[in-house]
């Protein structure tokens, strides 16, 4: 039988690691870019490693960045993967409106720079996109694949951007290219400076007496929050269809920044305006303020439905940062007593 080779680029983030996970455990052989950075920034999926010496290894890593297309080139021709998963960018949108360039060219032209390593090695790979509910912007709810863009950020217009060049990929060169347009989904593994891990954190600090407050912005924002756990398995089905096609994934309901925060510190018996503080500096030029993502194309098509909302994946995050602060760890991930750290990218 032969073993499918995935390439993942964004291994080392949130949904990087979860489908790691899917895709060892069925077997795939999968190669990760990882950037160069001064500090090892492989936490999330340390757990995951091999030791490259080990027979059948099936993980590898592989140096490179998102603004190098040459590289991708190399890389591509090098690993000949069947499916490629394209989760790198610049994905905080705060940080896109500090840096609009660099998110335009990570996030936007990135994709194009993959998509065209993909054409240029004439590989017949599979593609997917991580698109998001932030192409949808200010478009009223509930939003689905039909529902007209109106990003309100540098990081939504970047998307859009890489959206587009996926279906145009598919359509003028018939590549297998696929949009998940994938509304919020969220882990005890996410990125410390997006809203729920932020609000997770600091309830589970203030209930172990390490912190007081925490300063955020608009609390009346309303997101569809799911389970990243659950949105990467609707990646992977997204490249097993007959015909490459388009699907939101979602879970249809949706909460306030303020309605989590509530969930979060009463899981502890705490009241969150006793320790919620504003702060401007969290607030953005431009808001996107109601996101409900309209699943059901992906349901009848993939089969694909979200179990898990928003106040369980409250208190599923919480649980994982008390037990954190109890055992030092990235929170979600299991235990390791030893990580080699050494030989991990293949350069
Ligand atoms: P993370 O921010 O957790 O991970 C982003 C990944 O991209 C990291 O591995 C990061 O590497 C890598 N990366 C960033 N810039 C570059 C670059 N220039 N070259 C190579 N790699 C780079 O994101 P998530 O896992 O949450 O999201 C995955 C994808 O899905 C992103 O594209 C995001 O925009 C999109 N998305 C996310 C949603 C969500 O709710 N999570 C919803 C919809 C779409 P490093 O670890 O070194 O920083
Ligand atoms: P979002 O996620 O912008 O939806 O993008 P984020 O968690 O950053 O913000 C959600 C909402 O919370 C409000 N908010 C705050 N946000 C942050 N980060 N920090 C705060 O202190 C704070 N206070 C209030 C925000 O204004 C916003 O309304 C995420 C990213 O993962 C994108 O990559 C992805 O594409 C989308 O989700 C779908």
């Amino acid at each position: 039988m032969t073993v499918k080779k995935a390439f993942i680029t964004g291994i080392t983030g949130q949904d990087g690691s979860y489908l790691t996970e899917l895709l060892l455990e069925k077997g795939y052989e999968v190669h990760g870019l990882v950037r160069r950075a001064s500090t090892f920034n492989t936490r999330r999926i340390d757990h995951l490693y091999q030791d490259p010496h080990a027979p059948e290894v099936r993980l590898f890593l592989h140096y490179g960045d998102l603004t190098d297309g040459t590289r991708l080139v190399g890389l591509l021709e090098e690993i000949q993967p069947d499916e490629v998963y394209h989760l790198a960018a610049q994905s905080h949108v705060r940080v896109s409106f500090d840096e609009p360039e660099f998110t335009g060219n990570t996030t936007g032209l990135g994709t194009i720079r993959l998509l065209e390593a993909i054409r240029n090695t004439g590989l017949t790979c599979r593609f997917y996109q991580a698109s998001s509910s932030e192409m949808f912007g200010a478009a009223p709810p509930p939003q689905h694949e039909n529902t007209p863009f109106h990003p309100r950020s540098p990081y939504g217009v970047a998307k859009v951007y890489a959206y587009w060049a996926t279906r145009n990929y598919r359509e003028a060169y018939g590549m297998y290219a696929v949009n998940g347009i994938l509304f919020n989904h969220e882990s005890p593994r996410r990125g410390p400076t997006f809203v729920t891990r932020k609000i997770a954190t600091a309830a589970a600090r203030v209930k172990a007496g390490l912190q007081d407050t925490v300063h955020l912005g608009n609390l009346d924002a309303r997101r569809d929050w799911g389970y990243a756990a659950e949105y990467v398995h609707a990646m992977w089905l997204m490249l097993q269809q007959d015909q490459p096609d388009d699907y939101v994934i979602a879970t249809g309901t949706s909460h306030s920044v303020r309605d989590f925060a509530e969930h979060c510190f009463a899981h502890l018996g705490l009241d969150y305006r006793d320790h919620i503080r504003f702060d401007e500096r969290y607030l953005r030029p431009s808001e996107v303020d109601d996101l409900v993502g309209d699943a059901s194309k992906a349901e009848q098509v993939l089969g694909w439905k979200a179990a898990t909302h928003a106040p369980e994946l409250a208190r599923l995050m919480v649980d994982a940062e008390l037990d954190s602060i109890l055992r030092p760890s990235i929170p979600g991930t299991p235990h390791r007593a030893s990580v080699a750290v050494g030989d991990k990218v293949t350069t």
